[in-house]
């Protein structure tokens, strides 16, 4: 097992990952900017190690200075956590050229899932079922009107380099293909230095539905179930569930049979999501993360595991030591994140707490670093705490939720808390009854 962890991270995540490797008996490292001294990822660490200033591109995105933290710590293995440095394919492999153990997947499968167009073309040789779409990369005008016509309007224009929704357009009709066609193109081309697009038929009220999968480097491969990730604001999740209200135990069953089939052929290692679209009861993979991601712990909640202890357990070469049958669903979970921000206006509302309660009890538990008299620093993203509730069915958890909504109480700075609970309240959410779609008209209905 590892001597010393360092965690490339802040935050809530950076707490989440020193409390799986505290719980293994592993000393921690944080790393920090000048702006997060403070902060209390710092003060519960065993040792840490100022690697800037504050904008993240000079500290947490900081390549040398994170590399020359592990060295001077004698840290043996690193943890990205997510978002940073997580999905980046050049840094796993600079930490591990480091004699450094990447505690995540190998960087030759980061890369070939950071190309939407390879990560597809794997899946589809492996039995995945996809959107209906463009073979691979479009590469001009000509062939997108043949593909648009095959498949059929709608279409989208989707970048390969893409993900989170940038150089993605839809083109309605054949008069619209044109300039979503070059539109996707420039905005691939600046954003991500890369102009190569597709095309998918357009789902018009898809749920986002996304599967948990942990392999070891012993080919044993499981999931964990699916999470309904559907209530987002572009492209910003706010709410998150497990299991799906729209999925049966044998649609899950079947999904996660062909998913793990087809990571355990490409030697997939560690924790990794597929991201799906579910529409008409049918199932089209999309992209897939190979990062830990902010909504896991719905899914430790359902399942009972602890997928940052297993991560590390696996990255330092151990076995699963359980397989598929030993993975029971029990119950369902729901996750709030909560952001420091306007709960109408969504705008950034960073500065000092100066209260801090955190709702308990049964079945509830709250992944913040924020402390009273904590600083919100404006650099980084606005996720302050995620609330995650479990309880026996969607129901009582919807009920749980609701009343540890009315518990969380945090002064000093706006939240998103008061959003969330509107969402709770509302018939088609407790219903179930949403798509990809339904938060956007949610929040632009008048309080
Ligand atoms: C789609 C789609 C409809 N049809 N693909 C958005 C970001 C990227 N992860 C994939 N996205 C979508 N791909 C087809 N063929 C609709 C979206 C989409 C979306 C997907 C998941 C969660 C939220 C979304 C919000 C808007 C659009």
């Amino acid at each position: 097992m590892f001597q010393k962890i360092l965690i490339a991270n802040r935050g809530e995540i950076a707490l989440r990952i020193q409390r799986a490797c505290r719980e293994l008996g592993i000393p921690t490292v944080a790393v920090h900017s000048t702006a997060d001294s403070e902060a209390m990822h710092v003060r519960l660490a065993d040792e840490s190690v100022c690697i800037g200033p504050p904008p993240a591109k000079d500290s947490y995105l900081n390549i040398p200075a994170i590399l020359s933290a592990a060295a001077i710590t004698g840290a043996d293995a690193l943890h990205p956590g997510y978002g940073f440095l997580s999905e980046n394919a050049n840094f796993a492999e600079m930490v591990e050229a480091h004699g450094v153990t990447f505690i995540g997947p190998s960087p030759r499968h980061i890369r070939m899932m950071g190309d939407k167009i390879a990560a597809k073309a794997e899946m589809a040789a492996l039995g995945v079922p996809l959107v209906p779409g463009s073979d691979g990369a479009v590469p001009d005008l000509a062939t997108a009107r043949t593909v648009a016509r095959q498949i059929g309007y709608p279409v989208l224009v989707k970048a390969a380099a893409g993900g989170g929704g940038r150089g993605m357009k839809v083109a309605q009709r054949a008069e619209e293909l044109e300039d979503a066609f070059s539109l996707a193109r420039t905005e691939a081309r600046t954003a991500f230095g890369n102009d190569a697009v597709y095309i998918e038929k357009y789902l018009d009220r898809p749920r986002h539905i996304e599967l948990q999968i942990m392999a070891d480097s012993h080919g044993n491969v499981v999931h964990f179930g699916e999470r309904d990730c559907s209530l987002q604001r572009r492209h910003q999740k706010l709410l998150e569930e497990a299991g799906s209200p729209a999925l049966s135990a044998g649609a899950r069953d079947a999904l996660g049979k062909v998913a793990t089939e087809a990571l355990e052929k490409i030697g997939y290692r560690n924790a990794g999501t597929l991201e799906f679209l579910y529409q008409d009861g049918q199932f089209a993979f999309i992209e897939m993360n190979t990062r830990l991601q902010v909504e896991h712990p719905v899914t430790e909640m359902v399942c009972g595991v602890d997928l940052v202890r297993e991560q590390i357990r696996i990255a330092a070469g151990a076995e699963l030591g359980y397989g598929q049958s030993d993975i029971h669903f029990t119950g369902h979970a729901i996750e709030c994140r909560i952001n420091a921000e306007d709960p109408v206006t969504f705008m950034p509302t960073p500065g000092r707490v100066t209260a801090f309660h955190a709702p308990g009890g049964l079945g509830v538990r709250v992944d913040s670093a924020l402390y009273a008299g904590c600083v919100v620093p404006p650099y980084y993203d606005s996720m302050v705490a995620k609330l995650i509730v479990h309880a026996p069915t969607r129901a009582a958890a919807i009920g749980r939720l609701r009343r540890a909504l009315a518990e969380f109480a945090v002064s000093g700075i706006q939240t998103t808390i008061a959003l969330h609970q509107r969402i709770v309240d509302d018939a088609s959410f407790q219903a179930g009854d949403y798509t990809i779609h339904w938060l956007e008209r949610f929040v632009s209905q008048p309080v």
